[in-house]
């Protein structure tokens, strides 16, 4: 039987700006862009309660809540408060799909105790970065999304599928991820306005007026039938940089100072440190080598990388003009925190 986890940061660009401005807390907060035609991306929960939310136009959320204190969007605080949180649970859980920013989904099937891993995955979240997440646990990815969202902010809700169904009978069909407004309008239309009365709705009627596959989608969808596959990511098992001459260089000098370049600008992008060094040569006759070294710490460290290279290129001494340069760096011990470089067919 798997369990599945959905987690979902709470109002997670303005949780992030509260970090530096702590005293916003508990007012009215929004991060919106400031053009005219800019929208609301996110609504702090005490600005929610005078109907600010996500897309809504900044303009209309002014009106709306004039008291709000409005705050520009900082993409790269948002990015890496994201990465702090997925590497959290990328060391706790080993099986991860990151769907957004703010979200994931987490394949519990194999532990013990699902619940209690989760609320270490939430305590771990909250002590290194001060955020606050929600979790829903289910037997699927529809129930663990659904119950993420039920108790927000900090919520922590696990049902079964037949629990899910109860529990949430009563809402519009379009509280199930995947049924648009456009359906919830159309539904509405045949008086199906819950849950519950979808699930019970007659599957042939509804094939007729949606379409075979859409129909039956629906009823599996109010019955919180769904998939507990996740996509998982591949872990980049190295990261490199290269580059071929305009014009091949036989001076050692030049090689060396290209070499260095590589190895600063592979540093710089190094998501995880690496332990194995290696440098790819390719001379003008197309005669390709690689030369490796491990080095006894990881590192991300271009003074290291670039030392190493620099060795492996004099000990290999190329004897003919050089074509193409290349550095890499692998042997990363924890999974990659991110979805692959798209490098990954590109042997050294
Ligand atoms: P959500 O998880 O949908 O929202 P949230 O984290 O702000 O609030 P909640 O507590 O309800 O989960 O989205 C995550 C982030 O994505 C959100 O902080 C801002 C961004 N976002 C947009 O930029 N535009 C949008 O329309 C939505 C929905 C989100
Ligand atoms: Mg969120």
């Amino acid at each position: 039987m798997p369990t599945i986890a959905h987690l979902d940061m709470d109002a997670f660009y303005v949780s992030v700006e509260l970090l530096r401005r702590p005293e916003l807390r508990g007012k009215p907060v929004v991060v919106a862009g400031t053009g005219p035609r800019s929208v609301v991306t996110t609504a702090s929960y005490e600005a929610r309660r005078f109907g600010v939310g996500s897309a809504i136009p900044a303009s209309r959320a002014r009106r709306l809540c004039p008291q709000a204190i409005f705050i520009p969007p900082d993409f790269e605080a948002y990015r890496s408060h994201s990465r702090q949180v997925m590497a959290v649970l990328r060391e706790q859980i080993e099986r991860v799909e990151v769907v957004g920013l703010d979200e994931a989904y987490l394949d519990l099937s194999d532990l013990q105790r699902p619940r209690a891993a989760m609320r270490r995955v939430v305590a771990e979240i909250k002590s290194r970065t001060g955020l606050t997440a929600s979790v829903g646990i289910g037997p699927n990815k529809l129930v663990a999304k659904v119950c993420s969202d039920a108790e927000k902010p900090a919520g922590f809700v696990a049902l079964s599928r037949e629990q899910a169904c109860e529990r949430f009978a009563a809402s519009a069909p379009g509280l199930v991820p995947g049924i648009g407004p456009k359906t919830v309008q159309r539904l509405a239309e045949l008086g199906i306005t819950t849950l519950r009365a979808l699930a019970a709705a007659d599957e042939t009627m509804l094939q007729e007026r949606f379409g075979p596959n859409h129909g039956r989608d629906l009823v599996a969808r109010a019955l919180f039938h769904g998939s507990a596959q996740l996509t998982l990511e591949r872990v980049a098992v190295s990261e490199s940089r290269e580059t071929t001459f305009p014009q091949d260089v036989a001076d050692r000098a030049e090689q060396e100072e290209v070499l260095v370049t590589l190895s600063e600008k592979l540093c710089q992008g190094l998501k995880r440190p690496g332990r194995t060094i290696a440098i790819k040569v390719r001379l003008d006759d197309w005669t390709t080598v690689t030369r490796a070294r491990t080095v006894g710490e990881p590192t991300t460290d271009p003074a290291i990388v670039s030392a190493v290279a620099l060795e492996l290129l004099r000990a290999y001494g190329p004897e003919r003009p050089v074509r193409l340069l290349g550095v890499r760096v692998a042997g990363f011990d924890a999974p990659a925190p991110e979805v692959d470089t798209g490098q990954l067919a590109l042997p050294v």
